[in-house]
């Protein structure tokens, strides 16, 4: 990051404070996506850890919002069957986090507790609400019941909290079952529309990102040209060098993508019929895992938060965007009364306040 980019950053720490601490907070969401694997390595779990111990200084008026890929590989396999001790485990350290915390705790479903996507997601899903409500008692996992369509959840008087299921549309639209994803961005904008009308501040989350500066997005660094299978873990193989195949391999993710990518068909149904709802709704966050980094993006006048660094971590570019980290840890978004908001990243080695107005202009 540039000397000015450092001056901007620090300027609008100092004048975010300055208003944040002279107003009275309404409520304030924990965002932290992608924490399924915290034993991957000794600084996986760290995020998690730094989560805990900020809530322990928290009132009610406080919401922890878990934004999918909360048990890797696979979701939460049946009682006796393989990967469940494993995928227990795995969830087990971001119960953990919150099990003594008083606020709400709200997980969603991502590409991996949907076991990718297959015809077995769905009992998966119902075996992961299941442990939670096991564990924390009061129905935290979203869609409890496999449902489909949006669901708002009260979080505070002045904020509209809208889940989506977006692991979901991708199956529908996969499987060719596209009639109820029409219904949903139906619901979706009356419910943009209602709480709009009615003043509210409107946070729509789900696990897959409408625009990324990260690898799903189609950003890889230069160096992915040359070792491009360092993304698949940290292994010996990763520093093979394939310097042919690694630029065919990132020009594909770029133009055409897997399906868990932004630009892949099935993928860029959502994007398309989910922002044409949103962006009639400037103001409008839309919060999101799915790539293993942490960033904030303005687009349209919709604020665009990424915040999957909850154990793995993956590139991200910083160039256009508010903010970006390739770190552990989580956003923390705080409404203020009078309708103002805060956008702070939390991460073990730092604490930044978002600068609405400070796109970052490097690389
Ligand atoms: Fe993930
Ligand atoms: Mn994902």
């Amino acid at each position: 990051m540039r000397f000015k980019n450092i001056l901007g950053l620090m300027v609008s720490f100092w004048a975010i404070s300055s208003f944040a601490f002279g107003q009275k907070a309404v409520h304030t969401l924990y965002l932290i996506g992608d924490a399924g694997k915290p034993h991957g390595s000794d600084a996986s779990g760290e995020a998690l850890t730094l989560l805990k111990q900020e809530l322990q200084t928290c009132t009610d008026s406080v919401t922890v919002l878990f934004l999918g890929d909360n048990i890797y590989p696979a979701g939460m396999p049946d009682k006796m069957e393989e990967g469940r001790k494993e995928a227990e485990k795995n969830l087990d350290a971001s119960l953990d986090a919150v099990k003594d915390f008083s606020g709400k705790v709200i997980f969603i479903p991502g590409n991996h507790d949907w076991y990718q996507g297959s015809f077995e997601g769905n009992s998966r899903l119902e075996n992961q609400a299941n442990y939670i409500d096991s564990v924390l008692q009061g129905h935290a996992f979203i869609p409890a019941d496999g449902g489909v369509g949006v669901q708002e959840v009260a979080v505070g008087d002045s904020i509209a909290l809208l889940v989506l299921d977006s692991q979901w549309w991708l199956t529908a639209v996969e499987a060719n079952e596209l009639g109820d994803t029409t219904t949903l961005i139906r619901q979706l904008d009356s419910l943009c529309a209602k709480n709009h009308q009615a003043g509210k501040k409107v946070v729509v989350a789900a696990h897959h990102p409408l625009v990324s500066n990260g690898l799903h997005g189609g950003h890889f660094p230069a160096r992915a040209h040359l070792f491009p299978l360092e993304e698949f873990g940290q292994k010996w193989w990763g520093y093979i060098p394939l310097p042919i195949f690694g630029s065919i391999y990132v020009g594909y993710r770029k133009r055409f993508g897997y399906k868990q990518d932004v630009v892949h068909k099935g993928y860029g149904s959502f994007v398309t019929s989910v922002s044409s709802v949103v962006n009639k709704y400037p103001g409008t966050f839309y919060v999101a895992g799915h790539d293993h980094c942490l960033q904030m993006l303005e687009v349209d006048g919709i604020y665009h938060v990424g915040s999957g660094a909850g154990s793995k971590l993956s590139y991200v570019k910083e160039k256009g965007a508010l903010f970006a980290r390739q770190e552990r840890g989580f956003c923390k978004l705080t409404f203020y009364e009078g309708g103002t908001f805060s956008v702070e990243f939390i991460t073990p080695s730092e604490r930044v306040l978002v600068s609405l107005d400070q796109q970052v202009d490097g690389e």
